[in-house]
């Protein structure tokens, strides 16, 4: 049976990585992956498989055992080593409270299988291959047909993990941004100044923390609009985002109309500096608002706070401080930072 490739109408064809030092089997495995619509990589060995697998990234490896310079079974460990590094760096950018565990990090690396076709089908040799991360296993000579139906089985399976992976990543999105802004959410702020509250008493690093909140800006929905807020608070934390830059800097919609940055590593100076570029860049957006009692445009007050994190103190502690400076903000007249 050979009918219509399931693939020949897809625009991108499913990629099969073959490491195999003979020839013919090369060729008769291109052919008949061909026939299935596969596109076909060809290696020769171990080495240029590790190789071959960074630059082509394969839906599947098929591995042959016995080759030189690097065999089937060193060459299956490392190519796990290699996805399994490729996820963590992948999973260190979203954060360590991404919420993905390290179950679900342990079995991702799943989506590209590792197929062994090998002339060995001695019991010691199946084990080795397994314990080695191979996916599947099967022996030469080739059963056409066996082949086939077990790499459909497998690129389907790959696939379903992909798709959990991408369903994984937007419940993610979902749970740590809010939806109005695209800022960070509160639940994403208090993960984030735990896990660096914790980072920061071993580095012996500076926190600071930047409250916002809009001046008056019950009034602005009062005059303006409910909708027209929401276009304020989305530009006002656009100015934010913006303004709080460096890498580890993170903005956050903490309330209804107040905002959050938390600033690893940074002293109070460099909070102070921040929060005059934002209090500028607010200012610049000329928002109007002729309801203020302190400028005929939307105005923010802010309190800064700056701790060096320890075991002894906790985050709230920092949050208090900041809160009380933002309390200080406004009860001195609003449109000003505070410490
Ligand atoms: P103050 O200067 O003392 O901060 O006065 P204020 O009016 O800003 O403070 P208050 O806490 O009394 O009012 C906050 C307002 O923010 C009330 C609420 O309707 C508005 N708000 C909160 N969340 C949203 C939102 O998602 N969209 C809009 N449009 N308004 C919001
Ligand atoms: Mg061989
Ligand atoms: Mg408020
Ligand atoms: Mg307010």
């Amino acid at each position: 049976m050979s009918g219509i490739s399931p693939y020949s109408l897809s625009k991108k064809p499913p990629v099969i990585l073959v490491a195999d030092d003979d020839k013919t089997i090369r060729m008769l495995l291109r052919e008949a992956m061909e026939k299935e619509g596969y596109r076909v990589v060809e290696v020769t060995d171990g080495k240029q498989c590790l190789d071959a697998y960074e630059a082509v990234k394969p839906d599947i490896v098929l591995l042959d055992a016995m080759m030189p310079v690097m065999d089937g079974f060193t060459c299956c460990k490392q190519l796990l080593q290699i996805a399994r590094n490729n996820l963590i760096t992948a999973l260190a950018n979203l954060d360590t409270d991404s919420g993905l565990g390290s179950t679900v990090i342990s079995r991702l690396w799943e989506r590209t299988p590792i197929l062994m076709i090998t002339s060995l089908n001695d019991a010691e040799s199946v084990d080795r291959a397994f314990e080695a991360g191979a996916t599947d296993y099967i022996t030469k000579p080739i059963h056409w047909a066996v082949l086939r139906q077990r790499l459909r089985r497998l690129l389907q399976q790959a696939q379903v993990y992909k798709q959990l992976e991408a369903a994984n990543m937007a419940l993610q999105h979902l749970a740590n941004v809010d939806g109005l802004t695209g800022l960070a959410n509160r639940r994403r702020f208090d993960n984030y100044l735990n896990t660096q509250w914790i980072n920061l008493v071993q580095k012996d690093a500076p926190l600071s923390l930047i409250l916002c909140d809009i001046d008056y800006f019950k009034f602005y929905n009062d005059q303006y609009g409910h909708p027209a807020g929401d276009i304020c608070l989305q530009r006002v934390g656009a100015v934010l985002s913006y303004k709080a830059q460096k890498h580890q800097d993170l903005v956050a919609r903490y309330g209804g109309e107040e905002f959050a940055v938390i600033m690893p590593y940074t002293h109070a100076k460099g909070a102070i500096y921040v929060a005059h570029a934002i209090q500028t860049s607010v200012r610049d957006l000329q928002i109007t608002h002729d309801k203020s009692d302190v400028s005929q445009h939307i105005t923010l007050s802010m309190g800064v706070a700056t701790i060096t994190p320890t075991w002894e103190s906790s985050p709230s502690d920092l949050i208090a401080a900041a809160d009380k400076a933002l309390y200080k903000a406004k009860e001195s007249g609003r449109n000003r930072i505070c410490q």
